[in-house]
């Protein structure tokens, strides 16, 4: 997953620590008395070794950071960190971040590395490791618990899924069903994709399997009739969770889109969960943006994101839409479906895993 994305992080992490490093080096050595907690002019002196920790921890008011690097401490300056943000910036990109995404994680590694004072220990590594975490966690936001939120609802929960063809939503239905059970949940599925043929057997080959019930009519039925159905098979036997299957529509063709709405009417799903999948890149992006101006979502999953090298629609869909991912699709089997946690998913991303 995201392997690509992750070796070139690896390198502009390299080339950051590297670029530190030759900044402490070029610095002068360091000057008897000086006033920690001062404006100074450019070039400013190092900070002396001695200088108490709390003087050392205060906040300096000019453009420009202390580092230490091996036990001394130096003035990191914009320059030394111009040409690696500015490739760090190429490498999003290449791997479809979306721009305005790349452009927040720029600015926050840039606000973080200058112009601030950051207590760090003697390695440089754990700087741009912290610093380009905290840069992406920013924009990955927090995820959505679905136990949680499960747990927390009125019951049924009615979980919505939508979305356009071969994203894998009834594969993402099947997916969620099996992993609900396995947390306790009672499930019951809704055949809400009458129009394609094949659809409703598919369904219900995957529930068999995991032995969950469906709720089904014939192909080319109202799909509102179907999860009104399966709603209140629901309520009649206290089931915790109600998953809608629907068809694959594009947000621009009207009659699907008003048949969602009626859906909605009908259904009053208390998520509706936007799939699409990761390897779309930009157009995953666009297209659950489109989706939510349109319908309205309230989480995303990424299906495929085994198949992923690049990981931008994973990085950008949440800070774009404005709504967590839920899931991250891994796999064809039941148990590949990986709730999305921000900081596991950077941790992946940065090779540390801690
Ligand atoms: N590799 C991989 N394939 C997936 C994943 N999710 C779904 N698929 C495959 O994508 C194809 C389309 O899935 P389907 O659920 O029928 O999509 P739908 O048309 O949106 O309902 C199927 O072959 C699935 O096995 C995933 O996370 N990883
Ligand atoms: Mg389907």
């Amino acid at each position: 997953m995201f392997d690509s994305l992750k070796k070139k992080l690896q390198n502009v992490k390299t080339k950051f620590a590297s670029n530190i490093e030759e900044a402490a080096e070029a610095e002068p050595a360091p000057q008897p008395a000086e006033q920690p907690a001062e404006p100074q002019p450019l070039p400013a002196p190092p900070r002396e070794e001695e200088a108490p920790a709390e003087e050392r921890d205060k906040p300096t008011l000019f453009n420009k950071v202390k580092v230490l690097v091996r036990d001394r401490e130096i003035l990191l300056q914009e320059k030394d960190i111009e040409e690696p943000l500015f490739e760090l910036e190429m490498i999003l990109l290449e791997n479809d971040v979306a721009l305005p995404v790349t452009d927040e994680i720029i600015a926050r590694m840039r606000k973080d590395l200058v112009g601030r004072h950051k207590k760090i220990g003697s390695s440089v590594d754990d700087l741009v490791t912290s610093t380009l975490r905290s840069a992406l966690c920013g924009v990955l936001g927090e995820g959505l618990d679905l136990l949680d939120y499960v747990r927390e609802s009125e019951r049924p929960v009615k979980i919505l899924f939508t979305g356009v063809n071969g994203t894998g939503k009834t594969t993402t239905v099947a997916k969620v069903g099996h992993y609900l059970q396995k947390n306790g949940f009672s499930v019951v599925i809704g055949a809400g994709d009458t129009f394609r043929a094949g659809a409703i057997e598919q369904l219900r080959t995957h529930a068999d399997r995991l032995g969950i019930k469906v709720i089904h009519h014939q192909a080319g039925a109202d799909p509102s009739a179907v999860l009104f159905d399966a709603v209140q098979y629901a309520r009649a036997h206290s089931i915790d969770v109600v998953l809608a299957d629907t068809a694959g529509r594009f947000h621009n063709r009207a009659n699907l889109m008003n048949q969602l709405e009626k859906i909605r009417r009908v259904m009053k799903p208390d998520l509706v969960v936007y799939v699409d999948e990761a390897v779309a890149g930009n157009d995953a992006v666009i297209r659950a943006d489109e989706f939510n101006r349109t319908v309205g979502t309230d989480a995303v999953v990424l299906t495929k994101a085994d198949m992923d090298p690049k990981g931008g629609a994973a990085i950008s869909i949440a800070h774009t839409i404005g709504k967590p991912i839920l899931f991250l699709g891994t796999g064809q089997g039941y148990d590949d479906i990986l709730p999305f946690e921000p900081r596991v998913v950077v941790n992946e991303l940065l090779g540390d895993g801690t």
